[in-house]
């Protein structure tokens, strides 16, 4: 029988602190996996589950966006996959009884472990203005109260329809025409935080804002760098792709301040070596500094421009770069004049460590370049990617088998959701192909993207907050302001499917809308349904639940948009709402005419490995860009300024939790257990600060207008990290992020670079059980 949830509350957090562990997988994830899948579904439904996860008859994986590979593995699915699947088919209920029993005032105490582990949201719960409990709603009045306050809205621009990226391309692609015929292009998405200086970056430069290779491609590579990821904990299927690109002749670099462990050693549960004694993944481990990347290939980039400058057509690929590229000179001028003393301060690395790599770039035909959230999250993540670029144009490595651009995308369908339109910048191509199929003229203006909601939450522009799926409070930057801000809405609404802080920081009215997970049946009027998802990759599928729903009252996402939006449009409405809830065949039937790429959508979709989207850049060496070539960069040099006695704090994922999801107390690969507010500090900085490991210490965050945040009661933690870096995990952290602290160009939180000073925290904070994620009080 499944345990019964955590009754107490605040837990104590007390980490108990172990040496890092070198290799990933193997048999110890088995048994985690199996342990928290069982005390959530119990035995055989955790059996009956796991074996559908991204199986072509079963659903896509609610976790990470690796790609499938063609010839599935019978367990085709991952520790933290398998996680994702226990929080959804718990078999744990939050009813009407529930919200009867703790009030929202309660509720808001509780920290963002225990109000998930509660279990599946079961009916549709409203929260009355001035009121302390959740009552439960039947559907038709929720979607009367939204209607309410959408039409009474002075404009539409004062609405926000925030997507997180689990979102089906059905859901995603009615919902943004929902929020475009209702006139607005206010849709930011959890991508505004994760990848859009990926996308920033690739669009200006290769003409698409998406990754260029395949999975096959990484069979082909013989050099695949690892830059600012953590695959073993956030992609651990991607171990299995690395370690069999490496069985094909590849080389393996990884670049991060953290010796990261399943890039040090994987241990492949899926094979009987792999269980004992596993593979060392990384050739070459280069320990940079925080934000250091984009030193570290604009030296690399001046490195080879040197060498073919000693030995004309040894280092670059002259061809591609005449026929295929743009800007070149100005590019090879800047990079000629990097200082190496701004490089070695910058990466913190030897010359030869750099060198070493030139030495590996040049032996390697095909380069691809990995990546996730250690290189979009600063604040010149931007030029970071760009340079990322440069390297790869200069020996023509993209466009051809073996070699591209990687961004390693978060959510399982947040790339999909881009494509359907959920983006508060559409490009006008898409809004024309909008008003063409269905005759209406969508709004041109740009819209809101997260922070700029933040902003207008706080500032009284924005009035209405809807989110489908996420965590929107405790995923964004600068807690405390963001709480306010959601506080100051008339109404806020979540379709969700499991409690979280959003649910109780709400505004003056709440709703909570609760909707089919991914592993569950979707019945409607004609029959059973199945929806599609994109993955990094560019590959689309169809993913098919095989569970029944938490609840009978639950709705599918896309039925409670469709219902929205006759609620909120009325029969003025041009578009057939009622005819998409009951056919999602009529929806892909539309898309099909909008989105390129995708004609003959539902043949293609039944096709049990799903299809490939078009790349340009990787299908044709054709680069739609402005110049109509790839575009070569020329950034001035940037990396994070720490002022003396100061640390970079970067905040990032542990082993047992899913974003704002905490699964367990555990990061079991960095040796941390039972505890999640420790700060991972190089020794010798610990010691400059007075602290020493096992201690507690406070994180004071120091904007650049003077103001400071803190968070108190970290445990220290001698880490192998770079002097002057620190760690520790998000969202706890979220407090000590400046809400203007951004990337250029792409507004992303520098969520990877906040500068802090540490100090020993106070005897009363250290002995106060801090509930375990719960935003402290600064
Ligand atoms: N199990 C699990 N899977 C997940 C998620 C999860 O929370 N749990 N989240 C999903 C989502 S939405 C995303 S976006 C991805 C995130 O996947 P990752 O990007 O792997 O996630 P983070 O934990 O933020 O790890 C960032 C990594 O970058 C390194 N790093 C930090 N700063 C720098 C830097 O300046 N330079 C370099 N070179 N490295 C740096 C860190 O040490 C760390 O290894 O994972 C997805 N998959
Ligand atoms: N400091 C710091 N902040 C960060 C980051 C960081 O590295 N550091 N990373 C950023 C990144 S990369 C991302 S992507 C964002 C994540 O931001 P979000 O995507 O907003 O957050 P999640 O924690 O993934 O959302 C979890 C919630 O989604 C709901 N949910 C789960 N499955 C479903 C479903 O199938 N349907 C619906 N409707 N709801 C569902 C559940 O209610 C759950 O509580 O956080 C960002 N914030
Ligand atoms: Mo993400």
């Amino acid at each position: 029988m499944a345990r019964k949830p955590p009754t107490s509350d605040p837990i104590q957090d007390a980490p108990d602190v172990h040496p890092p562990q070198q290799a990933a997988a193997g048999l110890p994830a088995i048994g985690h996996t199996l342990g928290i899948a069982q005390q959530q579904m119990g035995l055989r439904r955790t059996a009956l589950t796991l074996l559908k996860v991204n199986q072509k008859d079963g659903f896509d994986c609610p976790g990470c966006a690796w790609p499938e590979p063609g010839k599935r593995h019978r367990a085709e699915f991952c520790e933290n996959g398998a996680k994702a699947v226990a929080e959804e088919a718990t078999l744990r209920r939050v009813t009407p009884e529930f919200f009867d029993t703790h009030p929202v005032s309660e509720l808001a105490r509780r920290s963002g472990y225990w109000l998930g582990q509660q279990g599946r949201l079961t009916q549709p719960m409203y929260l009355a203005e001035g009121a302390d409990h959740y009552v439960p709603v039947p559907w038709e009045q929720a979607f009367n109260i939204i209607a309410e306050e959408l039409t009474s809205l002075a404009s539409p621009d004062e609405a926000v329809f925030y997507t997180s990226g689990r979102t089906s391309n059905e859901a995603a692609f009615v919902y943004q025409l929902f929020a475009r015929e209702f006139g607005t292009n206010n849709l930011p998405d959890c991508s505004n935080m994760c990848h859009e200086s990926s996308g920033s970056a690739l669009s200006e430069t290769i003409g698409i804002g998406k990754g260029s290779v395949l999975l096959e491609d990484l069979y082909h590579a013989d050099l695949i760098i690892v830059a600012g990821q953590n695959p073993g904990t956030n992609h651990p299927r991607m171990l299995s792709a690395l370690e069999k690109a490496k069985s094909h002749g590849a080389k393996i670099v990884s670049i991060n301040p953290l010796p990261e462990a399943g890039l040090q050693r994987f241990k492949n549960p899926q094979t009987a070596r792999g269980l004992a004694t596993g593979t060392p993944l990384a050739d070459a481990f280069l320990q940079i500094r925080i934000g250091g990347d984009q030193a570290l290939f604009r030296a690399l980039n001046q490195l080879l421009l040197e060498a073919e400058d000693a030995s004309p057509g040894s280092a670059l690929d002259r061809t591609f770069i005449d026929q295929h590229t743009h800007g070149f000179d100005e590019f090879a001028a800047t990079a000629r004049t990097t200082d190496w003393n701004d490089v070695l301060h910058a990466t913190g690395l030897a010359r030869h460590d750099i060198e070493k790599l030139l030495g590996m770039t040049l032996r390697a035909k095909n380069i691809i370049v990995c990546w996730a959230m250690g290189l979009t999250q600063h604040k010149h993540a931007v030029p970071t990617i760009k340079e990322v670029v440069n390297y790869l144009l200069l020996r023509g490595n993209i466009g051809r088998p073996g070699a591209g651009v990687c961004p390693v995308r978060g959510h399982s369908n947040v790339q999909g959701d881009r494509t359907m339109g959920i983006f508060e910048r559409p490009a006008p191509a898409f809004l024309d192909a909008l008003e063409k199929e269905f005759g209406f003229a969508p709004p041109r203006e740009h819209g809101l993207d997260v922070v700029r909601s933040i902003r207008a939450l706080r500032d009284g522009r924005a009035k209405v907050f809807f989110a489908v799926g996420g965590n929107f409070v405790a995923a964004t930057p600068d807690t405390h302001v963001t709480e306010d801000a959601m506080r100051r809405a008339r109404l806020t609404v979540h379709v969700s499917t499991k409690l979280n802080r959003s649910h109780v920081v709400t505004g003056a009215r709440a709703l909570i809308l609760p909707t089919l997970g991914r592993t569950e049946k979707d019945i409607q009027a004609t029959g059973e349904q199945f929806v599609t998802v994109e993955d990094s990759m560019g590959m689309v599928h169809a993913s098919r639940g095989t569970l029944e729903p938490a609840d009978t009252q639950l709705l599918s996402e896309t039925a409670i948009i469709c219902r929205l939006a006759r609620a909120v449009l009325g029969p003025d409405s041009v578009i057939p709402w009622h005819e998409f809830e009951t056919d999602y065949d009529l929806i892909r039937d539309r898309i099909s005419r909008v989105v390129p790429g995708f004609g003959d959508f539902n043949t293609k979709a039944r096709r049990p490995a799903g299809f490939t989207l078009p790349h340009a850049p990787r299908d044709e060496r054709r680069f739609p860009t402005s110049t109509g070539k790839a575009n070569f960069t020329a950034a001035a040099l940037e990396y994070p300024h720490v002022p003396e006695g100061r640390l970079l704090l970067q905040t990032l994922r542990s082993h047992d939790q899913f974003n704002t999801t905490i699964y367990g107390l555990d990061d079991r690969y960095r040796g941390i257990k039972g505890g999640r507010r420790v700060v991972l500090v190089h020794p010798d900085d610990a010691a400059a600060a007075g602290l020493a490991d096992g201690t507690y210490a406070d994180l004071i965050s120091e904007w650049t207008d003077g103001t400071e945040r803190r968070a108190e009661a970290f445990r220290v933690v001698h880490y192998p990290t770079p002097r002057g870096c620190a760690a520790a995990y998000y969202p706890e952290t979220n407090v000590l992020v400046p809400l203007d602290h951004t990337a250029d160009t792409s507004n992303t939180p520098a969520t990877k670079s906040i500068i802090i000073r540490l100090e020993p925290a106070h005897e009363s904070a250290r002995d106060q059980e801090h509930p375990v994620t719960a935003p402290v009080t600064t």
